[in-house]
This record gives structure tokens, sequence and C-alpha cells, in this order.
């Protein structure tokens, strides 16, 4: 008889699988909780139980349960009861395989100490929120599950989650219906003021929830509005870590470092960074004892990272899937491609930038290319193109504005740009359908079918997306004309040829 994993690989019953009784035998290579997991209190409901928040948060409050057991994390699956099925047996108990050139170190992680499904534990889940044990509700449930217009950081009231959660009351289903019901929750139990903390790759992430709350919120109780502004702090974070998705190769892989099989690893870089802004409704995790920063501001770090790393590592995606690479360490490794992403950090997106304290920009960006060059980390070009609607204004279009508004070039991010367009308009230069995963990808395909492979047209059609590139840039002549040249360039020339016309012109 076989059990399911997350990744629908079947595993023998008669294997042994890791869980709280199989954990203290695994190998001695292999990092185990410090703490008894049996003694951990729940003190976080964190809202989406993905690899990245299992190889990001829960690692660092790992850290911290080893001298404060009131920590736990209750991890809710708010679409898909995989995950919760494949930690269950586990006792919420999985391995992160950290990888890199000298290998693959494996940490069990114990931090996850109850799962819940919203399909089918939605009363448990409330309660769990209004719990006053429960200072922290936090997120990752990447830049779509906001439900908000990317241009503008606004709740979108016509996103069909929306319209459905404001009119099925009792039963929402999205992020902010889910969360804005665990505060009402809260706010009826007199469970006390409590710290929303999003964990995402948005602009001002904190402020950005913030107001997205409060306008679902006002819309469905001012009172409710009201408690929200007086008793939940929204504190702005940055997250980094390279997070791949997980592979059946990467299962095999755990089951032979852990000796036991483990139906939900998480794959990860070595590298990790959390900066958060110390804005806190009630007590918090000491996770400066992990290593996280906690600041006055994010800005700085925020802006830097999602400009220079995402901004990066977006090119890397629409460019390299072009010209044939799988994953973006491939990408990386082109020639081509490398002067093309240090060109766009040193000369248009760290002139932008304000340095943290005690940061040297042109050092990062350097160590962020490093980053992307770990043969170790099969992190597909695929993936991080996915979702490019949501991706762009923080990546690219801030940066755009900015360096418009005193004059200055963007012939690099409009490379960039105009290779997301390249992508998102479906094929591939040998003519192949491009899977294009996008909230927007309806629209996507509409205009490249209308275009009937007229590349001026199909940039036309990209560039009037109001709800990506607002009415500001949609309009700007000079930004229109430099993406739509590049559009015409990597339809016309392919994108090897346009690459190394653009290095050549470039070139110092
Ligand atoms: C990536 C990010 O998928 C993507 O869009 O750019 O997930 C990236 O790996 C992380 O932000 C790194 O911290």
């Amino acid at each position: 008889m076989a059990r399911e994993t997350a990744h629908g690989q079947g595993f023998s019953m008669s294997e042994r699988r890791l869980s709280a009784s199989t954990l203290p035998d695994l190998p001695s290579s292999v990092t185990k909780p410090a703490y008894d997991i049996a003694k951990a209190r729940i003190g976080i409901v964190h809202l989406g139980l993905g690899a990245f928040h299992r190889a990001h948060q829960a690692v660092m409050t790992d850290t911290v349960l080893a001298s404060d057991p009131r920590w736990g994390i209750c991890g809710v699956s708010l679409k898909s009861k995989r995950v919760c099925d494949a930690l269950a047996p586990q006792d919420g108990l999985y391995a992160v395989l950290e990888k890199s050139i000298e290998g693959t170190r494996a940490r069990v992680v114990g931090a996850v100490r109850e799962m819940l499904f919203l399909g089918t534990e939605r009363d448990r889940l409330l309660a769990r929120i209004a719990d006053p044990g429960v200072e922290i509700l936090s997120s990752t449930v990447t830049e779509k599950g906001y439900c908000h217009d990317p241009a503008t950081g606004r709740l979108n009231f016509e996103h069909p989650d929306i319209v459905h959660d404001l009119s099925h009351r009792a039963e929402p289903a999205s992020t902010i219906g889910v969360l804005t019901a665990g505060l009402a929750a809260r706010r009826a139990a007199n469970g006390g003021p409590i710290t929303v903390v999003c964990c995402d790759n948005l602009p001002h992430n904190g402020r950005t929830v913030e107001g997205i709350v409060r306008a679902y919120a006002q819309a469905l109780d001012p009172a409710l509005a009201r408690w929200i502004a007086a008793n939940v702090t929204f504190p702005c974070t940055m997250v980094d870590r390279i997070v791949p998705a997980t592979t059946d190769a990467d299962i095999a892989e755990a089951a032979r470092l852990l000796d036991a099989a483990d139906a939900a690893p998480v794959v990860a870089e070595p590298y990790i960074q959390w900066v958060i802004e110390d804005r806190f409704a009630g007590a918090r995790p000491r996770w400066e004892d992990a290593g996280a920063e906690l600041v006055a501001d994010v800005a700085p770090f925020e802006t830097m990272k999602l400009r220079l790393l995402n901004g990066s590592h977006s090119t890397l995606a629409y460019l390299g899937f072009l010209a044939g690479y799988d994953f973006i360490w491939q990408a990386s490794s082109d020639p081509d491609l490398a002067q093309l992403v240090e060109h766009l950090m040193t000369d248009e997106v760290i002139p932008t930038l304000e340095a943290p304290p005690s940061v040297d920009l042109a050092a990062y960006g350097a160590q962020v290319r490093e980053r992307f060059r770990n043969p170790a980390l099969p992190h597909r070009t695929k993936q991080v193109a996915m979702d490019g609607s949501q991706k762009l204004p923080q990546r690219f279009l801030a940066t755009v504005r900015e360096r418009l508004a005193s004059g200055k070039s963007i012939a690099h991010l409009a490379l960039a740009i105009a290779g997301w367009i390249r992508y998102a308009s479906g094929t591939d230069e040998a003519g192949k359908p491009i899977a294009v995963s996008d909230p927007l990808a309806a629209k996507f395909a509409a205009i490249a079918s209308a275009a009937a492979g007229n590349a001026s047209q199909i940039a036309d059609g990209f560039l009037d997306l109001a709800e990506v590139f607002g009415a500001d840039l949609g309009s700007n002549v000079a930004f229109r004309r430099a993406v739509s040249r590049d559009v015409g360039s990597l339809f016309r020339d392919g994108v090897r040829r346009t690459l190394a016309v653009h290095i050549a012109r470039h070139r110092p």
C-alpha cells in the first residue's frame, strides 16, 4: 500500500517515515530541533504553508524555539490539502535541504506545530487567530494572493475572490477575506492586539497589506475597520531566500540523507535574510537571535532587494527562457545575459537606491549575481517567470519612473520589460506555445491573437495594460518607444542577436 506525498510520489507503508518518534534516530549529520517539540505552544498563525515559508520564517522561528517555547507555528493551507496531508503523519516535521557546490545539508525543522486546511477547519482556524496566546498572523501567498491592483497597491474590489467573499461573508476563501475574518473573531473574543506580518515581495508590504485589509474591513463592517486601526500593526518586512519548487529528485535525496521518508522537504540556497520593521502590537519572537534584522525603516532594504535581486531574476527568467535556458544558474552563466544584468544593476538600478545602513550596493549586487550562479540549485526560469503582471511594477517600473523623471536612460530596463512581453505573448522562438502562468494570461492571449504576429501591435497591447503600467507609463512616449523597439527586435532578430547588439552598443 502506498501513501501520497506532497508531490504525488507514493511511499511504501513499511518505509521509515520522518516523525516525532523517528526524530531521535536520524543520522548525526542531520541538524534537528534543539528543543522538545512536544513542549512548543502556538504563538504564530501563518497563512500559506508553501515551500518559501517553510524554508524561511519557519527556519528562523525554529532557532528561536530553542530558547522560547511560545512561538510554535500553526500553518494554514488556504487552497490545497496536500501539504497538510504530507505533514500530518510527520508531526509537522520536514527537512530543509540547503544546496551549494559543497553539497547538501539537511536540517529538520520542528516549528510547524499544527497544520490546518481552510476547506475543512475554518472554525479551528478562526479560534486560533482569536487565541490570546497567538501574537503574530503572518502570510506568504505570493504577490497575486492579495487581490490588489499591482499598479496602485489598492484592493481590487472587482477581483472575483473579493466579490465572492463580500457576498459569502461567513465563508471567505481569499487571503484577505480569511485574514479579516480572523481579526473579526479576535475582536469578538477580546483576544487583544495582534501583529500582521506580510512576508511577500510586495512594495512596502506591511503598508500595502494594511491598506488592503482596512479597505476590505471597511466594506464589511466599519466598526471592525476601526478596531483594526487601533489594535493591529502591519510591520514591513524584506524576506530573502531562493527556494526552488521541490521535485521528486529532492524527495529522494531527503530520504537518503534522513534515512527516513519525508513527503514534504523543501530546498533552498544557504543564504537567508529577513529584515523586519520593529512595529509589533504585542510580544514577538526574538527573531534577531536567528539572524533577522529588526530595524526602524525597512524601505531601503526592500527597495534594494526588489530592484536588484528580483528585477534581475525576472530579467534572467524571461530572456533566459527565450534563449533556451531551463535554469536560472544557466542563464546567469551566459556571458551576454550576465553582462546585461550587471549593466542593469550598475548603470540603471543602483543610482536610484539609497544604501541601507552599512550595506555596499555594488557588493550586494555582486553577491546576488553569485547566488544566481549556484549550480546546485535547480531554480527554473519558468518558475520565476510566473505572474509577471504582479511583479513588474515593483521590480522594474518604479525604477523606470524615477529614471524617466530625471531624464536618465532606461535602455536595460526596457529590454527586460520587452523580454516579459515577448515571453507573455505566448510562443517561444521556435513557435512552440509557452504555458504562461499569470492572472492576466487570458488578456495576454487576446492581445497576441488580435496582433497576429505583428510585434508593434503586441507591444502596444501590453503597454496599454493599465493594471500593470498605470496610466502614466502607459502614456509615456519615451517609455513606449524604448520598449516597443526592443519587442520589435526580439521578434525580428531573436533574443541572442538582440542581446549581442545591445551589449555591443553599451560596452563601456
Ligand atoms: C523570484 C523570488 O520567483 C520569483 O519571482 O524572484 O521568489 C526570489 O527567489 C525570492 O524573492 C528570493 O528571496
